[in-house]
């Protein structure tokens, strides 16, 4: 797929506040600090377009992006930030699973995780948590380019064990690299392939 044009279609807390008009939806979601926005950026090979913090848990809104005008890249609040109060991480949860939920138009969701790190409780509960409420999602290793091939395959493999523990069909999982460009091609022509079948 070749991206010709991105625009920022606007901010929600509520999926009744999203914008119009309904496109189908491939969200990406993670931990604070996971390089989310780095990967839309390098997806859509726009600086800037969803803002690299170094303030990890900045994001509290769901921002679409329509892509080509035929679909939405949806940038999701960052799950799992220590540093929130109580009663930020509550408001934060209350965004995720009202999308989560009720978004309609939510096609496939990416869960982002680090690939130096195991997968952790976080990252495990809540992909149980998209299994129950039947949401389809992929898994996307970031900053790739931190390790070598080797242990980067090691990782995913251990992410697979991990998950065959729980789950019998693995998630579709892709190695990513805001730095190198790495797995742009195909997660664009996945997200492609899924488009065509809808
Ligand atoms: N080496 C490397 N660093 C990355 C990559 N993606 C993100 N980072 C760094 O990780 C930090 C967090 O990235 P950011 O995209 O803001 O994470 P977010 O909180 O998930 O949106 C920043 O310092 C980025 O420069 C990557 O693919 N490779
Ligand atoms: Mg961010």
């Amino acid at each position: 797929m070749k991206i010709k044009d991105v625009q920022f279609s606007g901010s929600s807390t509520r999926v009744g506040g999203r914008p119009s008009p309904k496109l189908p939806e491939f969200a990406f979601i993670g931990r604070s600090n996971v390089g989310k926005s780095s990967l839309i950026n390098m997806l859509c090979q726009r600086k800037g377009l969803a803002k690299t913090s170094q303030t990890p848990g900045k994001t509290r809104l769901v921002n679409h992006f329509a892509v080509n005008g035929k679909w939405y890249l949806v940038d999701l609040p960052g799950y799992g930030y220590a540093k929130a109060s109580d009663r930020e991480r509550k408001e934060i949860s209350a965004v995720i699973e009202d999308y989560i939920l009720n978004s309609d138009d939510l096609v496939l969701l990416f869960v982002l995780v680090d690939a130096r790190h195991e997968l952790g409780r976080t990252d495990r509960d809540f992909m149980v948590r998209l299994a129950q409420a039947e949401v389809p999602f992929s898994i996307i290793f970031t900053k790739a380019d931190k390790l070598g091939p080797v242990a980067l395959q090691r990782q995913i493999e251990a992410a697979g064990r991990v998950l065959s523990e729980q789950w019998e069909e693995l998630p579709v999982m892709i190695a990513s690299s805001s730095e190198t460009g790495q797995g742009r091609g195909e997660i664009l022509s996945y997200i492609d392939n899924i488009l065509k079948t809808l």
